[in-house]
C-alpha cells in the first residue's frame, strides 16, 4: 500500500452508499492487516457529535470534529475512513487542511439524487418531501459537488466490488495477492 496512512473521505448524499462502501473497504483493510477506523456520520452523531443538528454551523462542526479525529488516527499510523454527507465544499477543504494535503483522499460518492431517493432506506427523503425535515441535503439543502475529487464512484452504475477496487487502486493496494 503506497498511500499510507491516509484518510479516505467519502462524501455524497444520504443513501448514496457511503456507509456500505466504508465497511467494504474496512473489510479489505482487515484482510491485509492494515489498521483502520471507520467514522460514520450516523454513528458519530450518536456519540461525540450527539449535540449537533443539521444547520450549516453544526454540519461544519461535525466535519471539523471528524477531521480532527482522522488526523489523530493518521498520525498514529491508522487509516481513517470517513463517511459523511459533508455537503459544503469549504468544510471539506478545511478537513483537507486539517488532515494534511497528501493524506486526504476525497472520494465523491456521486450516486444521483433520483437513485438515493428511490432507495430511501430510512424514509428520510419521503419525510423531507412531506416537509417534515426542512433542511435535508439534496431536497431542502444544498450539496456542493467536489470540483476535483480524487475519485468519483456512482454506486448505481458499478458493483460494490468494483467500487472497492477503485479505491484500492487509488491507495496502491494490490488485490491480486
Ligand atoms: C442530511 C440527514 C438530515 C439532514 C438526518 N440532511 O442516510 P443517513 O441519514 O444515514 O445519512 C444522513 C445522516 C447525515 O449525517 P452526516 O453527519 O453525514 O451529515 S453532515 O456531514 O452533513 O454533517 C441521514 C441523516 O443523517 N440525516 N437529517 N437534514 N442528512
Amino acid at each position: 500500500m503506497n498511500r499510507l496512512p491516509c484518510t479516505i473521505w467519502l462524501t455524497g448524499l444520504s443513501a448514496a452508499g457511503k456507509t456500505t462502501l466504508a465497511h467494504a473497504l474496512a473489510a479489505l483493510l482487515t484482510s491485509i492487516a492494515v489498521a483502520h477506523e471507520v467514522l460514520d456520520g450516523d454513528v458519530v452523531r450518536q456519540t461525540v457529535c450527539r449535540d449537533l443538528g443539521f444547520s450549516p454551523a453544526d454540519r461544519r462542526e461535525n466535519v471539523r470534529r471528524v477531521a480532527a479525529r482522522c488526523r489523530e488516527l493518521n498520525d498514529a499510523g491508522v487509516v481513517a475512513i470517513a463517511a459523511l454527507v459533508s455537503p459544503y465544499r469549504a468544510d471539506r477543504e478545511s478537513a483537507r487542511h486539517t488532515i494534511g494535503l497528501g493524506r486526504f483522499v476525497e472520494a465523491f460518492v456521486s450516486t444521483p439524487l433520483t437513485v438515493c431517493e428511490a432507495r430511501d432506506p430510512k424514509g428520510l427523503y419521503k419525510k423531507a418531501r412531506a416537509g417534515e425535515i426542512t433542511n435535508f441535503t439534496g431536497t431542502g439543502d444544498v450539496y456542493e459537488i467536489p470540483l476535483e475529487p480524487d475519485l468519483t464512484i456512482d454506486t448505481s452504475s458499478c458493483t460494490l466490488d468494483e467500487a472497492v477496487d477503485a479505491i484500492a487502486r487509488m491507495l496502491g493496494i494490490d488485490r491480486s495477492n
